[in-house]
C-alpha cells in the first residue's frame, strides 16, 4: 500500500514536472481578473430561454453565425465549412456555398450576396450564384490569424471585421484565453478598394462585432477580457475606445445592434472560477496549456447547458437578461439576431438553429404570427 502510494505521488510530481518543462508558445502573463458578478440581481436565473424553439434541425453542426436578409432568409455556417440558406417560410433550405475553411459571422448584403468571416481563410463574399471572392488575408502586414465576425452597414463602403488572435489559430481559442496577450484587432475592409487596414488592436480575444447607429461607433466583445468595448469612428472622439460594459458574468461572443435601440450579447459559458482563481499565476497556466486537448475541454464549457443571452441599450446599461439552465436548454449561445419579432440564436456545436418571440424577451415588443408553434424543425432541401 505505501509503495503504491510513493509510486503514485512519483508519478504525479514526474506529471507536473513534465508539464513545466515541455516547451510550449503559450507565453501567460499576470494578470488580476475582476471578481465575477454572482448570477443573482440583474443577472439572477430565469427560464425565458426555455421556449427557444429549434429551427434548420440535422442540416449541420455548429451554425455558429446567424444572418437574416430583408425577406426573412436565413443564413448559417457550418463546421464543414457549408453555408446554408433557409427559406424565410422556415420548411426548406439549400447550400449556397462551401467556404472549404469554417465560416462564422455572417452578414446578408442588400444586394443577395453574403460577407462571411471564415476563421480559416479569412474574410470572404460569396454572391447571389454562390461564388467566393476572398476580400482579405492579411491587415498592417500581418495574417490574420482567426477571423471572427463582420458587420456592415447597408451603403457603407467600409466592412468591419474582428481577427480574434494573430497568435492563435482556429480552434486554440482556449490557448490565447490562459495567454492573456492581446493578440486581437479590429480590420477595416475598404470594399470599393477592395483594401484591409488595422483600426483598432491589443484586444483581448476580439470576438464579436456590431456597427452602431449612422456608424459612429463599434462595438467589440473582449472574450479574454470578459468586457464589451467601444470604439469611435465618427464625431469628437474618433479614434479612441471606452468601456461599454464590463466584468460580464461569462465569455461575450458575437454581438448585434437591432438597428435601433438594442445590443444583443451571447455568452456561450459562464465564467470559470479556477481560470479566475490562476490569473495571477502566468506559471500554472502554462502547465495548463501543456495539458492534452481532452483535459483542456473540462476548463471549457461543462455542467448543466447554460443558454445566456444580454441585452443592452445603447449606453450600456443591461435592459434584458436571458438564461435557461437544463439538460435540454439550446446552449451553448453563441450569437443572437433580432429580427422582426424574433431572436435568432446560434452554436458552435448544436444541429439547430433556435428562435425565441421577442416579446418573451423584451415585454410590449410585437408578438410573432400566430401557428409559429407549428414550423417544422427539420426542413426539407430544395428551393
Ligand atoms: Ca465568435
Ligand atoms: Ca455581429
Amino acid at each position: 500500500m505505501k509503495k503504491l502510494l510513493l509510486a503514485l505521488l512519483l508519478g504525479f510530481v514526474l506529471a507536473l514536472l513534465f508539464l513545466w518543462l515541455k516547451p510550449t508558445v503559450v507565453d501567460p502573463v499576470a494578470w488580476v481578473a475582476p471578481v465575477a458578478p454572482k448570477l443573482e440581481g440583474p443577472y439572477a436565473p430565469n427560464t425565458i430561454l426555455k421556449d427557444a424553439q429549434r429551427l434548420l434541425l440535422g442540416v449541420g453542426l455548429g451554425p455558429e453565425g446567424v444572418a437574416v436578409d430583408a425577406s426573412g432568409a436565413i443564413y448559417v455556417g457550418y463546421e464543414d465549412g457549408r453555408i446554408v440558406r433557409l427559406a424565410p417560410e422556415g420548411n426548406r433550405y439549400r447550400e449556397v456555398a462551401n467556404t472549404g475553411g469554417r465560416p462564422l459571422g455572417i452578414v446578408a448584403e442588400a444586394d443577395g450576396s453574403l460577407l462571411v468571416a471564415d476563421a480559416d481563410r479569412g474574410l470572404l463574399s460569396i454572391d447571389p450564384k454562390g461564388v467566393i471572392i476572398p476580400l482579405s488575408q492579411s491587415a498592417g502586414a500581418v495574417p490574420l490569424g482567426f477571423t471572427d465576425d463582420v458587420d456592415h452597414r447597408a451603403g457603407d463602403t467600409l466592412a468591419f471585421f474582428t481577427d480574434a488572435s494573430t497568435k492563435f489559430p482556429n480552434p486554440h481559442y482556449l490557448l490565447d484565453i490562459l495567454e492573456h496577450r492581446p493578440h486581437g484587432r479590429v480590420i477595416v475592409q475598404d470594399l470599393a478598394r477592395q483594401q484591409s487596414a488595422v483600426l483598432f488592436e491589443d484586444l483581448y480575444f476580439a470576438n464579436g462585432i456590431a456597427v452602431g447607429p449612422d456608424g459612429a461607433w463599434l462595438l467589440v466583445a473582449e472574450s479574454g477580457a470578459y468586457r464589451i468595448t467601444r470604439f469611435w469612428l465618427k464625431g469628437p472622439k474618433a479614434g479612441s475606445r471606452e468601456v461599454f460594459a464590463d466584468n460580464l458574468p461569462g465569455f461575450p461572443d458575437n454581438l448585434s445592434f437591432n438597428g435601433r435601440d438594442r445590443i444583443w450579447v451571447a455568452l456561450p459559458s459562464v465564467r470559470d472560477p479556477a481560470l479566475d482563481a490562476l490569473s495571477p499565476w502566468p506559471g500554472v497556466r502554462r502547465m495548463l496549456a501543456n495539458l492534452p486537448a481532452p483535459l483542456q475541454n473540462l476548463l471549457g464549457f461543462h455542467g448543466t447547458p447554460h443558454a445566456f443571452v444580454l441585452g443592452f441599450d445603447l449606453d450600456g446599461k443591461l435592459i434584458a437578461n436571458l438564461q435557461y439552465q437544463a439538460d435540454d436548454a439550446y446552449a451553448p449561445i453563441m450569437s443572437v439576431e433580432e429580427h422582426g419579432p424574433w431572436l435568432y440564436f446560434g452554436s458552435l456545436s448544436q444541429p439547430s438553429i433556435a428562435r425565441l418571440p421577442l416579446e418573451l424577451a423584451v415585454p410590449g415588443s410585437a408578438p410573432p404570427p400566430g401557428g409559429w408553434r407549428q414550423t417544422l424543425a427539420v426542413p426539407t432541401r430544395g428551393d
